[in-house]
């Protein structure tokens, strides 16, 4: 579905039309996911990634109101630089912030929502929300988990960090019809490190067969995404009982002070970095560019086999 209400830059644009391989690449990221100056040069990190491996990148956002599939540099540097003066958008919000002609940065869900707008199937990030700790109380859910079961994006991540209930996530994917495939892995990776105890649907080992697993679910009219979970590198992966002993005790300090709503998942980030001392902000960089690589190997698959068919 194409929309005109996404502005595109000239060279997305013409990626899109000639059917030329293209990733999303979000924005929350950028202005809620990390400290500047480290969230400006991961953000241009990971789009000449993109691009060394065969495909156009397009950072999404809302810009004064508009939403945008390809960013200027300056733009991405005043969305590093503004940072968390920039409000957070995921679906419930876009409307708010287009009427009002606002920047947004945009989380999974409403980049999952411009980039189908716009024609581009395949989204590299860095993890996904999801189901929360404790969420039969709470009923925090992530709107990316209702994005992913009805919108036509492949999202590539390093699956859910552990501020989440994982187990619950996989449940809830399960019902809305959304495939977990695990890049190279069996196991669902929980974003800093390469284990989690739970295994993904399927594995798949190259970016072919992912391609043709996505065309398969769209031309079958399978509506919905496709979660595709990337492990960190082995050399940048922390270990998984001290990440489980940060993020506790991340959880609590939160309960305390009372945090909730869409200020949860930014506020568990950044205590996160915190309590390790920066070094969850390196792994964090590491795992977004290696999705980025791996998006657009399967971005350029999906689009030779579209080419085909
Ligand atoms: N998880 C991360 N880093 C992030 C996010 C999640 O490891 O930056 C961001 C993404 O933009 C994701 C959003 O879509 O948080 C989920 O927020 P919420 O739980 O409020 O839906
Ligand atoms: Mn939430």
């Amino acid at each position: 579905m194409t929309n005109m209400k996404v502005q595109l830059t000239e060279d997305v644009q013409n990626a899109i039309r000639s059917g030329a391989p293209v990733v999303a690449l979000e924005s929350t990221i950028i202005s809620h996911g990390m400290p500047y100056p480290q969230n400006y040069e991961m953000a241009l990190a990971v789009e000449s990634e993109v691009r060394k491996n065969g495909a156009t990148p397009a950072t999404i956002a809302i810009v004064n109101g508009i939403p945008c599939a390809g960013l200027s540099e300056t733009e991405i540097e005043s969305f590093a630089k503004k940072a968390t003066q920039i409000s957070k958008v995921s679906r419930r919000d876009i409307p708010i912030v287009m009427a009002q002609g606002k920047d947004g940065a945009t989380t999974v869900a409403s980049t999952m929502i411009i980039a189908e707008r716009a024609g581009i199937s395949i989204f590299a990030t860095g993890g996904i929300g999801g189901v929360h700790r404790e969420a039969e109380t709470t009923m925090d859910i992530s709107a990316d988990l209702e994005e992913l079961a009805q919108t036509n994006v492949a999202v590539i991540s390093s699956g859910a960090k552990s501020i989440l209930d994982i187990g619950l996530t996989l449940e809830y994917l399960e019902t809305k019809g959304v495939p977990v495939l695990g890049y190279q892995t069996a196991e669902l990776p929980a974003f800093y490190t390469r284990e989690s105890g739970f295994k993904v649907d399927t594995r798949v080992d190259s970016p072919a067969d992912v391609a043709s697993i996505l065309h398969a679910k769209w031309s079958m009219g399978l509506n919905g995404g496709v979660v595709i979970a990337n492990p960190v590198p082995q050399e940048y992966s922390l270990d998984f009982k001290e990440m489980e002993r940060v993020i506790e005790s991340a959880l609590t300090e939160m309960k305390r002070i009372g945090i909730k709503g869409k200020d949860s998942t930014p506020y568990l980030l950044g205590k996160v970095k915190e309590l390790t001392a920066g070094k969850s902000l390196d792994t964090n960089i590491q795992l977004v560019l290696n999705n980025a690589r791996v998006a657009a190997q399967i971005a350029v698959k999906f689009s030779e086999q579209g080419r085909l068919m």
